[in-house]
């Protein structure tokens, strides 16, 4: 008989309540137990179970068979590695249409070629559970009509991402979690992301019942999507407005990206009690995105990995050295275009790491005047597109990718 190893405790990656293994909730298969009384009469029943098989499956009260677990709390569906695995969280975080969605679908495509990393593995935890980025991916790099222009939609702020359970006689809303076991010489995790809309970073826009970027409570690394056609100087030397929208840069809105980090650190702060002298309890990515766009402003090394675009695509994640350089050569741009950005995060974080990436790698357009923009995925050349993710895990979980951790 095989033994199993199971985790001291769980963090859900739904509500991130955190609970013994041996309270997880079986859901039942018997068609005649429909109706669960914190999801609703759609659902199956959850039950804690008292009974197993000779397989170890759990037997429903209505004699069935039932391996599908679920969060004892918002009785949310887990994937079965939840219970084994060390789950790591990693918030994403950046304003409106700063590149999360476009970053989190170049990263979770490349990480899955096995061509970012060597010897990284990278599965989905459940398909049927990361249906969010299946989709991201499919719109973009899995395209059936590479010649059709096409782009990913802006987030939702509610509807079909998250979903809603009842606790303590209100009703909740969470982001759907995108779960993947993330593997490499011989350690193994279950990788918790999450897609937020910009809207939800934006200072004063934390409702109590829709704790949707609640994950800042238990997350080990803050991935901070910076993009710099955000701002007012580099959309200067970028000749103008209009120019920086016509390539896929944000030239028209107005947001302070530092009071976007600000917010995000003083919610980590509070949803973790802590006070405002003690250190942030995890590092701050600083992910720079759209670095087709405004690369060619930056140092060599950054310069010449964007001017190379879109001849040469470079979904590996370089050198330790060369992230090095590159990480030197990032801070000096945003020193040099951004000081007060930059001198935000390093108050938060003086130990920050800054990765830039460009999960398009080249320029989308209008096929029409009119027209929203896009980009045929043909054309796509992402450029270290899950760098960010990697760093952020190097830090939060050395033994998966410790030569890219900080010397
Ligand atoms: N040139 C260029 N444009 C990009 C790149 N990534 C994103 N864009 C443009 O920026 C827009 C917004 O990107 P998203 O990934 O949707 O941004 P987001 O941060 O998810 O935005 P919200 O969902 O609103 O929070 C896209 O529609 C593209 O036009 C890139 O790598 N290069
Ligand atoms: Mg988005």
């Amino acid at each position: 008989m095989s033994t199993r190893t199971l985790v001291s405790t769980i963090t859900c990656p739904h509500c991130w309540h955190e609970f013994a293994p041996a309270t997880v909730r079986f859901i039942s298969e018997h068609a005649a137990l429909r109706g669960d009384a914190v999801l609703g009469d759609a659902a199956q029943l959850r039950f804690l179970p008292s009974r197993f098989d000779a397989q170890g499956r759990a037997i429903d009260p209505l004699g069935a068979a039932c391996t599908r677990l679920a969060c004892p709390r918002c009785h949310l569906e887990l994937p079965p590695a939840v219970i084994e695995l060390p789950q790591t969280i990693l918030s994403i975080v950046g304003a409106p249409a700063c590149g999360k969605s476009v970053m989190l679908a170049a990263a979770s495509f490349s990480m899955r070629s096995g061509l970012v990393v060597d010897g990284l593995e990278f599965l989905d935890a459940d398909p049927t559970l990361n249906d969010l980025t299946v989709e991201l991916e499919s719109a973009l790099f899995r395209s059936s009509t590479p010649d059709r222009p096409t782009m990913i939609a802006k987030t939702d702020l509610s509807g079909r991402l998250y979903r809603s359970f009842r606790f303590a006689d209100a009703s909740w809303t969470a982001p759907k979690p995108q779960l993947f076991v993330i593997g490499r010489g011989g350690a193994r995790h279950l990788l918790a992301l999450y897609d937020n809309a910009g809207e939800h970073f934006l200072p004063g826009a934390d409702a109590p019942h829709e704790p949707v970027t609640r994950h800042l409570a238990v997350s080990r690394a803050l991935v901070f999507v910076v993009d710099p056609t955000q701002d007012q100087r580099v959309i200067e030397r970028l000749g103008g407005r209009e120019a920086v929208q016509s390539m896929g840069g944000a030239g028209s809105l107005e947001q302070r990206q530092d009071l976007v980090l600000i917010e995000a650190a003083n919610r980590v702060r509070r949803l973790r009690g802590l006070g405002a002298n003690e250190p942030l309890p995890l590092r701050i990515v600083l992910a720079l995105a759209k670095a087709d766009i405004w690369g060619h402003l930056a140092e060599p090394q950054i310069r010449s990995a964007a001017e190379r675009l879109p001849a040469r695509p470079s979904i590996a994640v370089p050198s330790p050295e060369v992230l090095a350089e590159i990480d030197g050569a990032s801070a000096r741009f945003l020193a040099a275009h951004m000081p007060e950005f930059l001198a935000t995060a390093r108050a938060l974080d003086p130990r920050l790491r800054v990765v830039p990436f460009s999960g398009l790698g080249s320029a989308p357009s209008r096929v029409a005047a009119a027209a929203a923009l896009a980009i045929r995925p043909r054309d796509l050349r992402p450029m270290w597109p899950a760098a960010p993710l990697v760093v952020a895990l190097s830090e939060a979980e050395p033994a998966l990718f410790r030569e890219f951790a900080r010397a």
